[in-house]
């Protein structure tokens, strides 16, 4: 790669009285205004998805408000080993990958009509804006650089008005900032989704879910547990079933309902004008160049060198931090992408070398963890669907490039860059396309769609994603994207290996490895524990990319503390840890076993173990085995709680007394909770 800059100097024009416009575009200030007409947000999700265990804060630290911090200077392995840079939203309210930084961003759904209010921290320097990419709100709340302004603290607030799917980026140094990752799925969904799964309301502010999966609405005749809806117009496509054309203003035909608790109960029709659906998958088209970002991983990388002057003599050949020679400029338009991502799913190339023009697929069966997607499970990457299934796919084109998608099947598209077509009030101007299989579309970036699919045959293909370089237009790279309607799983999964020892090099037995997700696709976290030879084996992975952690206690070290890993076509192996005791730490374990009521074991149960009168408060995970155990510990008394989403625990909780040996603990029965 190699870009020669023209000599040119440039020049720009200060106007009078408006230089600190120009210094404030240089070197912004880090504000943390009160937000103007803060009113009560009204969202349900963060305490539902409290409720699942989904945050580590129940109740979350501000009433129906998500927290979001945004991130520079994070590494990720790419399919290939090499070292990619990232900048990452995270969730300090979350779990797993959600607090850890998740490419893309926890997707963020709210129910239509409620007010949203995220929380953010910016660390700067340089600051960060949050962009509700669709939302329309307030300007301060619209998070454009320079127009509204760059945070430290600040509470964005608006309200969801229109069920669609947007996205929410960094709006600061934008073509940067977003291509490095941070971004992230909005989706409004229908004004009952979310507050159908909640049973009551606690004084503390706490919910209790009932057994509707999280997502669906409130109950339907035929569908006690109630169905997952989107906005449309399907009065030309009668294949899909459309059920209700009501319009906006239709008052709630369940509003005398006196089975429905008040929070049920609406305006207006909360399903009006939508169409059930049974799969919902998302795909989010991406591309990197690993030399562009190598080379402007700095993030001011587009600022110029200040003059003496700000705005009239300031140095274009040089990026602020960096040198200031004529060849030193870093030019963002020179993109030549490298590497290819689905939902962030790393895609191989099928020669299993980096090379372009390119073709590669991702793997059958990857869905996105429940965390990652405000609670609602089963959200697929690859498709995997029945004949005569409602498939709702949303795509988002979040690459530097423009992306050529191709269907094996006919598609109807009902939404466009987060509207649905021919829906009131906009139902006079436009209306969902038929597109048919094999016609390609053409996508720049930024540009979303939502498009329903439905075979009455089985369907075993893929889509195909394009990415053309906008300049040259070169195809860089051929993505497939498995489509299995009605033809079965076909799930390839891999697995993540290691061995843990003592700095002397001794195996230690008993340590919990555990496996967190940091793509929006791949699978839920998951643990291993590590055997009398100290090796670990996590298994079942589908392909992403993961971090790796021990769980130790009583202050020992891990070095390395975690590892990244991206797996593609294959897991991955060697992945060692040394562990390294402190004087006089303890060196007990506690260990034991989750079991369903049949005896089968229950893997990935978050189990919390908390000292009493003592610094000892850790969560591991549960592995295939439904084996847990915390080493390291010193005498004293300990208390033992499990936790899974959808499961209830006998006993709730153990008590356990450490005082000279290793502890094996009586097992603990899980059960689920009816319709889950
Ligand atoms: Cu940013």
């Amino acid at each position: 790669m190699s870009f020669q800059n023209p000599a040119n100097r440039i020049l720009r024009m200060s106007v009078a009285g408006m230089e600190g416009m120009y210094a404030k575009m240089f070197d912004p200030p880090t504000e943390s205004p009160a937000t103007p007409d803060l009113v009560n947000a009204t969202s349900p999700v963060p305490e539902v998805m409290a409720a699942a265990g989904y945050q580590d804060k129940n109740p979350p630290r501000l009433p129906h408000t998500i927290q979001r911090q945004l991130m520079h200077g994070m590494t990720l392995p790419t399919w290939d080993g090499q070292d990619m840079e990232f900048f990452l939203f995270r969730d300090p309210d979350g779990v797993g990958a959600a607090k850890t930084g998740s490419f893309p961003a926890p997707t963020n759904r709210v129910p239509r009509g409620a007010i949203f209010h995220c929380e953010t921290a910016g660390s700067g320097p340089p600051p960060h804006t949050i962009h509700w990419h669709g939302q329309e709100p307030t300007p301060m709340n619209d998070g454009v650089g320079h127009c509204s302004m760059e945070i430290g603290h600040y509470i964005y607030q608006w309200q969801a008005n229109f069920i669609g799917s947007y996205f929410y980026h960094c709006h600061r140094n934008t073509v940067q900032h977003f291509e490095f990752g941070l971004y992230g799925f909005t989706i409004i969904d229908p004004p009952d989704a979310f507050f159908a799964s909640i049973a009551r309301t606690n004084a503390d502010g706490t919910v209790v879910l009932n057994n509707t999966p999280i997502g669906n609405g409130r109950p339907e005749p035929g569908f006690p547990l109630g169905r997952r809806r989107t906005a449309a117009n399907l009065a030309a496509f009668p294949q899909f079933g459309q059920d209700n054309f009501n319009l906006l203003t239709t008052p709630d035909p369940e509003a005398n309902n006196p089975d429905l608790p008040a929070w049920l109960k609406f305006a207006t029709d909360p399903h009006a004008h939508t169409v059930p659906y049974d799969v919902e998958a998302l795909w989010v088209v991406d591309d990197r160049d690993i030399n562009w970002s190598n080379l402007g991983k700095n993030a001011r990388a587009t600022y110029p060198q200040h003059g003496s002057i700000p705005g009239v003599n300031d140095n274009f050949h040089g990026n602020a931090g960096g040198g200031i020679g004529p060849d030193d400029f870093f030019a963002f338009n020179d993109f030549r992408s490298t590497h290819f991502y689905v939902t962030g799913v790393p895609v191989p190339d099928d020669s299993g070398t980096l090379r372009i023009p390119g073709e590669g697929e991702i793997p059958h069966g990857i869905a996105i963890p429940p965390e990652l997607m405000s609670g609602v499970a089963g959200v697929q990457v690859s498709i995997n669907a029945e004949v005569n299934q409602n498939i709702f796919l949303r795509v988002l084109d979040a690459a530097y490039n423009n992306a050529r998608i191709t269907f094996p099947v006919d598609i109807v598209i009902i939404e466009w860059d987060g509207r649905a077509l021919g829906v009131p009030p906009f139902g006079a101007y436009n209306e969902p396309v038929l597109v048919p299989a094999g016609t390609p579309m053409e996508w720049s970036v930024a540009r979303r769609f939502g498009c329903l699919i439905r075979s009455a045959v089985p369907v075993n293909s893929h889509a195909t994603v394009e990415f053309i370089d906008t300049l040259r237009r070169d195809v860089r790279f051929t993505a497939r994207i498995p489509i299995n309607i009605g033809a079965g799983q076909d799930i390839q999964t891999y697995a993540i290996s290691g061995r843990v020892t003592n700095a002397a090099g001794a195996p230690l037995a008993g340590v919990t490895v555990q496996v967190g997700s940091m793509s929006l696709g791949g699978s839920p976290p998951t643990a291993a524990v590590t055997d009398a030879l100290g090796t670990y084996n996590v298994s079942g992975l589908t392909s992403g990319m993961y971090e790796v952690m021990p769980a130790v206690m009583g202050g020992a070290t891990v070095t390395p503390p975690a590892m990244n890993v991206t797996i593609t076509t294959n897991g991955a192996v060697g992945v060692d840890f040394v562990v390294a005791m402190p004087v006089g730490a303890g060196d007990h374990a506690v260990s034991g076993v989750v079991l369903e009521r049949i005896g089968r074991p229950l893997a990935g149960v978050s189990m919390k173990l908390v000292q009493v009168a003592g610094p000892v408060n850790a969560t591991v995970l549960s592995d295939a085995a439904g084996k847990f155990s915390f080493t390291g510990l010193a005498n004293g008394m300990y208390i033992l709680v499990p936790t899974l989403a959808g499961y209830r625990f006998l006993p709730q909780r153990m008590s356990v007394r450490v005082r000279g040996r290793n502890i094996a603990m009586p097992a603990f029965k899980g059960r689920a909770v009816r319709g889950r």
